[in-house]
């Protein structure tokens, strides 16, 4: 990897004079798994290391010359970026400006111009002239190649048979929970991790595990697991809170310190699963009150203290739920800080770019977006984004669109497909979970609300093959994560006939396990 010499070269010559490093992290779990894959690693080397990672809301995103400066105030030499500092290009003319030498290990890609900022060495392999073949490294598999040539040159055999598989597990949550595509060298990484996963840990992970309720010892972890399970509460701490005691979870030693953690990230997590929550439902009763907005080609949905941690993951749900492209605002002091979400078709960021001069900053792609501005601006950039989008998508009504691999119906899912299905995990970002089509699937029975969010279905498939007899198969259950919603806009009762797009789950509970289906999308079926 392009860099890597000269990085391994100066961390070497700083470990070996015991001059303090500092880790520059994020505070996703990419972030935060990268800051301790290089911590750990450094200080197996008897490396002096501290790091830092930013507050979501008080500091945002990358780099800050302040901490650079209070770090060089502290007797910093050397800072190592993780899952950041690519495009710090002030920030990188600051740690120049203090004397502070500077290795960037981030995966982000470059900016417009191919800018590079000033850094005694840049791990990436984006960046123009690295070969390193795998080019959709997250964050923390890059500190684990830093991490793994520092090891290696100390002793290889225990590193590899030692070191690194434990290191693994890291990288493996990182780079599902960073929804890189799992393809190459990606998908080694996940399923080796996953693997590692289920042999005996860090008190850290022990405590995370115990805490969502998962036990890798008994249960096949899988990469929906780690996805919708792991990944939302080790990103609670970030969103809600302080993202540094993540990375003390991981690091730390003491059991007890692990499960006050461990319960603290699972108190987060709750408190962002409540608030996300409540204001779903304020938006959802604006919807269904307010006519004109409703009516909308593209949702601008504004609140006073909605929290910011969680409008990307609102703008999602409403996506999911109107199938229109939105954006999620909240106001605090003055400020507005939106995060919107696209259907296809509708490229986001070309969008607000019709609105730049509005911004005080933004920044995105086609499907997802980021942005903050004064809150004075808001109705004219809701004016501007109506009259944009009713021009864009005119023509379109808004439709759910489902990816359908394969037709199955419902009786011909058997424990040997299942078996077969599961030798594609880890499943997820570009290596999709096969998503199935029975149609004409009866319900046997009234729709079950759960939570009031999720539902069951006892389903039947009644089968024609032709013959001049009607069979129908017994029962099959189907869970609908969120689709009460759907259930209610169909008005489903028992002997509805719907279309229905599932994947096929295998549930291990003792009591009720077995086959299942998971509803991944529901129309009436016509004839
Ligand atoms: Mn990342």
């Amino acid at each position: 990897m392009l860099g890597m010499t000269a990085a391994v070269e100066r961390v070497e010559r700083a470990i070996a004079a015991r001059e303090p490093i500092l880790l520059y992290g994020d505070y996703d779990v990419d972030g935060t798994t990268a800051v301790v894959l290089l911590k750990t690693a450094i200080e197996m080397l008897d490396g002096v290391v501290s790091f830092h990672v930013p507050h979501r809301i008080r500091e945002g995103y990358g780099m800050q010359s302040s901490v650079l400066e209070a770090a060089r105030a502290e007797g910093i030499r050397l800072v190592i970026t993780v899952d950041t500092g690519m495009r710090a290009f002030a920030e990188a003319d600051t740690a120049q400006r203090l004397g502070l030498d500077l290795i960037v290990t981030d995966h982000h890609l470059l900016d417009a111009h191919e800018r590079i900022p000033h850094a005694l060495a840049i791990l990436n392999p984006n960046q123009p002239g690295c070969d390193y073949p795998e080019k959709a490294l997250c964050g923390a598999s890059i500190a684990l190649k830093l991490a793994q040539a520092l090891l290696e040159r100390r002793d290889p055999i225990r590193a590899r048979e030692k070191i690194l598989p434990s290191f693994l597990k890291m990288a493996a949550i990182a780079t599902i929970a960073d929804a890189v595509p799992l393809r190459g060298e990606n998908r080694t990484i996940a399923a080796l991790g996953l693997r590692e996963l289920r042999r005996p840990m860090g008190v850290g992970l022990r405590a995370l595990f115990a805490a969502a309720a998962l036990d890798p010892a008994s249960k096949r972890l899988t990469g929906f697991d780690v996805a919708f399970r792991l990944a939302p509460r080790i990103n609670a701490a970030g969103r809600m809170d302080v993202a540094s005691e993540v990375i003390e979870l991981f690091t730390t030693r003491d059991l007890s310190r692990a499960t006050e953690l461990a319960a603290k990230l699972e108190q987060l997590n709750r408190e962002r699963r409540d608030t996300e929550a409540f204001v779903l439902r304020t938006i959802e009763e604006r919807l269904a009150t307010e006519a004109e907005l409703a009516a909308e080609r593209l949702l601008v949905l504004d609140g006073d203290g909605w929290h910011r941690g969680v409008i990307g993951i609102l703008a999602s749900r409403v996506v999911e739920r109107t199938a229109k492209p939105a954006l999620v605002i909240c106001v605090e002091d003055g400020i507005a800080h939106g995060s919107g979400r696209s259907v296809d078709g509708f490229p986001l960021l070309e969008a607000i770019e019709t609105c730049s001069d509005l911004f005080t900053r933004y920044g995105g792609h086609a499907f997802a977006v980021g942005f903050a501005l004064p809150a004075t601006a808001l109705p004219e950039l809701k004016k501007r984004l109506s009259s944009y989008a009713s021009e864009r998508l005119a023509a379109r009504e808004p439709e759910r669109l489902l990816h359908i691999h394969a037709e199955l119906p419902l009786d011909r899912i058997t424990p040997v497909l299942a078996g077969w299905l599961r030798k594609l995990e880890p499943v997820g970002h570009g290596n999709p979970e096969p998503v199935f089509i029975a149609r004409k699937a009866r319900l046997l029975a009234p729709v079950r609300v759960m939570k009031d969010r999720h539902i069951r279905l006892d389903l039947t498939q009644d089968v024609d093959r032709g013959g001049s007899h009607a069979a129908s198969i017994g029962s099959m259950r189907a869970v609908g994560w969120d689709m009460a919603f759907r259930a209610a806009e169909l008005g489903l009762t028992a002997g509805s006939r719907i279309n229905l797009g599932y994947r096929i789950r295998e549930n291990d509970h003792p009591d009720f396990g077995g086959i299942e289906v998971e509803i991944a999308g529901m129309e009436h079926a016509t004839d």
